[in-house]
């Protein structure tokens, strides 16, 4: 096949009239429509001189634009950088440098702000605003409806994920085509995802969650989405009766039960619940069938990998736990620090390989050959345990970091920032349980000797310098961070002191 993900995800809609997207405000967007704009697309992207393996980046709102851009850099071979909404100009302008796109499509209402800032005077910069209109979007109407998607090879890279690392520099994850498409072909085979189904989309499409996992087996089923432009309880709501699937991170169903409208009636068309990106809790598993009488699948993903395990369609969603390794993908779990595995049962890290495990970083051979084995196993981080029906169960993290409502935020990169600011001797920012958000952001600092912080000063800082969700929800000056004998701060009891902080107990 000359383009694999193209003609398997896209190439059979050419002429399917059926719906494609339905966004808040009721319009839609046939599959033929979306086909034919995807190809006009395809060609403004070559008018801006974007060749194979070149990259594009976009910080822009959910729109059926934004969609086509995606499918139009898969026909073109262009490697498609998408950020989120939510990252400051200079976090964006760290990732410019960083995967050097030749195009950068943002927020009208940011773009001069970006032409100001950027180095790089051979950067194009368009706009493209939520409602679909922009300088990229003119651009679009005035070409052709023709083009022949370019010739690939299934390890070309689709698209570049950052995701935050344990130094506090993010990496590039790349993905390559057969990457996406192994799993959208598995995922839509387990979930058994068909023309008849509806999804309910409010998550963001700057990640994998939202972006392949949703939109691809969309895509590869024929099936329709409901397009919302972020998750509020009232659009939910109103738009379940309409859905058959939805996928949320845990937040989004936490929210759900809290709210009195929720009931067996209000999703009596849906067949399928998917929760992932974060922890769900047994209580909520339990909670939800209750309520609704379904039982949350839950499934475990990461960036460099997209889905790796997940429960059964047919047969026990086991609540606590992430399922079994997908079809063509194998889970191991390994002791600490060697290369051979525990016994069933026991706590190692968990490893992963498949047709789903990426290329490797951006620019950074180093960081992949620490993740990334010559056998093809990627280290994910994760602690866990496989049980003994073979249920995969994830009990904690090697790797520093907090999720937060799906999000995920290294504690280095904050502390980074907080060590930087005048009077801040040194910090250190850990996730403590949070009701809504499953964990959220705290920071402790210690004041450098005679020196006061000034905690306004604190504030405009983290503004300037990071999106929102990273942002420590609560800070707190101490006198000096907990260590141990070699002087590793004590992440742990810093934890242990402040865990209610947000729960009432
Ligand atoms: C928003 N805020 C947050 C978060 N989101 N704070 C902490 N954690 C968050 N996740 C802040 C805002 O800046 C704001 O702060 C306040 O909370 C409310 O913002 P709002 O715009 O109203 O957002 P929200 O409705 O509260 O958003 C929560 C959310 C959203 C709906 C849970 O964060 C979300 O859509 N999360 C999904 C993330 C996701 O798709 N993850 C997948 C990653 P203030 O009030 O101070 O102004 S992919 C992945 O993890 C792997 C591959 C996988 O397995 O899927
Ligand atoms: P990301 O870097 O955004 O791709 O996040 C990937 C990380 O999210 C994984 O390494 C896990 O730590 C976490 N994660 C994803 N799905 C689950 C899940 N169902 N349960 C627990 N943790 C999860």
């Amino acid at each position: 096949m000359p383009n694999p993900l193209f003609d398997t995800l896209l190439a059979s809609h050419r002429v399917n009239e059926s719906n494609f997207l339905t966004d808040l405000d009721g319009n839609t967007r046939s599959y033929a429509i979306f086909f034919e704009t995807v190809l006009r697309t395809a060609n403004a992207l070559g008018n801006c001189g974007l060749k194979r393996g070149d990259r594009l980046a976009i910080q822009v709102e959910k729109s059926f634009q934004s969609l086509e851009i995606y499918m139009a850099c898969v026909a073109s071979g262009i490697i498609f950088l998408p950020l989120n909404t939510a990252y400051t100009i200079n976090e964006v302008s760290y990732f410019l440098e960083d995967a050097t796109p030749k195009v950068f499509i943002c927020d009208p209402a940011q773009k001069t702000e970006f032409i100001a800032k950027t180095t790089n005077s051979k950067l194009l910069i368009y706009s493209l605003a939520a409602n679909g209109t922009g300088s990229f979007s003119n651009l679009v109407v005035e070409q052709p409806a023709n083009f022949k998607p370019v010739d690939l090879d299934a390890h070309d890279v689709a698209a570049l994920l950052y995701t935050s690392g344990t130094t506090g520099r993010s990496k590039g994850a790349m993905l390559t085509h057969r990457n996406l498409l192994s799993n959208a072909e598995i995922l839509v085979e387990q979930w058994r995802i068909t023309a008849d189904d509806t999804l309910l989309h409010a998550l963001p499409i700057f990640h994998t969650h939202g972006l392949f996992v949703a939109v691809n087996t969309t895509l590869l089923a024929g099936s329709s989405m409901i397009f919302l432009p972020n998750f509020k309880i009232d659009t939910v709501i109103n738009n379940l009766p309409k859905t058959t699937i939805m996928m949320g991170v845990p937040t989004f169903y936490t929210r759900l039960l809290d709210d009195p409208r929720f009931n067996k009636n209000l999703v009596k068309n849906v067949r399928l619940f998917i929760s992932g990106s974060a922890p769900l809790l047994p209580e909520t598993h339990k909670i939800f069938e209750t309520r609704t009488g379904h039982y949350i699948l839950e499934r475990y993903g990461m960036t460099e990998t997209n889905m790796n395990t997940s429960n059964p369609f047919e047969g026990e969603r086991r609540a606590g736990t992430v399922g079994f390794p997908l079809p063509d993908i194998k889970v191991r779990i390994m002791k600490d620090g060697q290369e051979a595995e525990v016994q069933k049962g026991e706590v190692g890290m968990i490893e992963v390989n498949g047709p789903n495990v990426f290329k490797g970083y951006w620019k950074m051979p180093e960081k992949t050959a620490e993740e990334l084995r010559d056998n093809g196993f990627l280290i994910t981080g994760d602690l866990g345990y496989i049980d003994e029906d073979n249920y995969l169960h994830i009990v904690g993290r090697k790797k520093d970091l907090i999720i937060s409502g799906g999000y995920n935020i290294y504690p280095k990169e904050v502390e980074l920032v907080l060590d930087d600011l005048p009077g801040v001797l040194e910090s250190a920012v850990i996730g403590v349980p949070h009701p809504d958000f499953g964990e959220a952001v705290i920071a402790v600092l210690v004041a450098s000797p005679n020196s006061n912080i000034d905690i306004s000063n604190v504030h405009a800082k983290l503004e300037l310098n990071l999106a929102k969700y990273k942002q420590p929800k609560k800070l707190f000056l101490i006198k000096s961070l907990p260590r141990n004998t070699m002087g590793k701060v004590q992440k742990n009891s810093l934890r242990d002191t402040h865990k209610n902080l947000f729960m009432t107990v």
